[in-house]
C-alpha cells in the first residue's frame, strides 16, 4: 500500500470509531493488505489520535487464546494501544448509543516498574520488571460490520480496542500464580465465562514478552509506567443495554462497570 491509502484507510477507520459507524472491511478494497501494511495504518490511527489529544496508557495484546489463533490461523497475537479516552472508571458506566456492537472480556494487567526492551525476553524478566497487577474488564468494538475481519484488518483498526476499566492495582504478590488464577466474568450476577491466567498463551507474562520481542523488531520497547493489557482470560460477550458487568480475579479482587443506552 502507498502512504496515500495507509492515510486514507486510517483516516476512515478513526472517523468510523469517532461516530460509532459500522464499516466494510479494509480488505475489500485492499486485498493484498499484508500484516506490514496494517501495522502502519495502525501508526498512522494512532498519529490521528494522538493529533486530537488523547494520549496513550500502553499497549494491549489480542488474539492470545489458542482458540482466538487458530480461528484467525496464526502463530503469535497482535498488539494494539489504549488510549486516555478509552477508560471508563472502576463501577462507571458506558454508553450503548457511543458504541457500534460491543463485547467484554476479563483481562490482567501489568503496570511496568522498568524498561523491558526485547529481543529475547521471557515472561520471567516481564515479572522482574512488573510493580503492580491489575484486574481488567476490556470492552472490544470492532468497527467492522459483523466483527467479520481477516488478521490485517483487526490490526489495523486497533485490535478492536474501545474501552477499558481497570480494578484496583495490587502490589505484585510473591506467591500468585497467576496462570492458575481463577477469573471469572459475570454479566447481572451470572457467571458467562470462566477461565485462568493460562489461557493467555500460558501465562499473561508470557504475552507482554511476546510484547517485548514483536516491538524490538522495530526497535521499540515496553516503558516504565506503561500498562500492559495481557488479553482475555475469558471469552467475549456480547454486551446491551441495562447489563450489569463484573470480574473477579483470583487474588487481585474485583472490577465492574454498567451498560447505558
Ligand atoms: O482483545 C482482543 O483479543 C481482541 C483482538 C481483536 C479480535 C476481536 O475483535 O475479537
Ligand atoms: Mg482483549
Amino acid at each position: 500500500m502507498n502512504a496515500t491509502a495507509l492515510k486514507e484507510t486510517a483516516r476512515l477507520l478513526y472517523f468510523a470509531e469517532a461516530e460509532n459507524r459500522e464499516i466494510e472491511r479494509m480488505t475489500s478494497d485492499y486485498p493484498d493488505m499484508t500484516v506490514e501494511d496494517a501495522y502502519r495504518v495502525q501508526e498512522e490511527l494512532i498519529s490521528l489520535k494522538l493529533k486530537h489529544g488523547s494520549g496513550i496508557i500502553g499497549p494491549k495484546m489480542g488474539l492470545t487464546s489458542r482458540a482466538k489463533m487458530q480461528q484467525m490461523n496464526v502463530e503469535e497475537p497482535i498488539y494494539g494501544y489504549i488510549f486516555e479516552d478509552m477508560i471508563v472508571p472502576n463501577g462507571g458506566h458506558i454508553n450503548m448509543d457511543k458504541l457500534i456492537h460491543p463485547k467484554v472480556e476479563a483481562e490482567i494487567a501489568f503496570l511496568l516498574g522498568e524498561d523491558i526492551e526485547g529481543p529475547g525476553i521471557t515472561g520471567e524478566q516481564v515479572l522482574a520488571a512488573t510493580d503492580y497487577f491489575i484486574p481488567a474488564l476490556e470492552i472490544i468494538d470492532s468497527r467492522y460490520k459483523n466483527f467479520s475481519f481477516t488478521l490485517p484488518d483487526v490490526i489495523a483498526d486497533n485490535a478492536s480496542s474501545s474501552r477499558v476499566v481497570f480494578g484496583e492495582r495490587i502490589k505484585k504478590p510473591e506467591n500468585l500464580k497467576l496462570e492458575s488464577a481463577e477469573v471469572s466474568l459475570m454479566i447481572n450476577g451470572v457467571v458467562k465465562e470462566q477461565g485462568t491466567g493460562a489461557a493467555v498463551v500460558g501465562h499473561p507474562a508470557n504475552s507482554a514478552a511476546m510484547l517485548a520481542n514483536m516491538l524490538a523488531r522495530k526497535k521499540q520497547k515496553l516503558k516504565a509506567g506503561s500498562i500492559i493489557l495481557t488479553g482475555g482470560v475469558t471469552g467475549a460477550v456480547m454486551l446491551k443495554p441495562g447489563d450489569s458487568v463484573s470480574a473477579q480475579v483470583e487474588g487481585l479482587g474485583d472490577v465492574s462497570f454498567a451498560v447505558c443506552s
